[in-house]
């Protein structure tokens, strides 16, 4: 029986050079995510026993946009809203009854704000929290 020739195996050989080395040279995929703008998306609750205070003092978010969503539990018996102040920044959701939801979308910079119930005398009451955006 006989074998390949040098010559086919070296075209063969050549084919194969050219094969790899056309995979090879395919460029790495460049990133695409260029410009980062986060949003973040906050939950919490007044408290559902109609005591001034949310149900926790504490919230942390990316910079960017950053939704606050307030619930107002319907056994509150109290209206309320959430609110956010610092670093030039003081905005208010709507007030909302017992049963409602208050929303309000902020675009904020890294560092420390405040949000409370702006209902009058509702903050000075203990309704209020740090927002630590980073
Ligand atoms: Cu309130």
């Amino acid at each position: 029986m006989h074998l390949n020739t040098p010559a086919s195996l070296a075209l063969l050989a050549g084919i194969a050079v050219l094969a790899l080395s056309a995979c090879g040279s395919s460029a790495p995929k460049a990133a695409t995510s260029a410009g980062s703008t986060s949003s973040t998306t906050l939950r919490l609750s007044a408290d559902p026993g109609g005591a001034l205070k949310f149900d926790t003092t504490k919230l942390s978010a990316k910079a960017g946009s950053v939704t606050l969503q307030m619930d107002n539990p319907a056994g509150s018996g109290v209206p309320h809203a959430i609110a956010v102040s610092g670093h030039g920044v003081n905005q208010a959701g709507q007030t909302v009854q017992p049963g409602g939801t208050s929303t309000e979308t902020l675009t904020l910079k890294p560092g420390t704000y405040t949000f409370f119930c702006p209902v009058p005398g509702h903050e000075a009451a203990g309704m209020k929290g740090t927002l630590v955006v980073s």
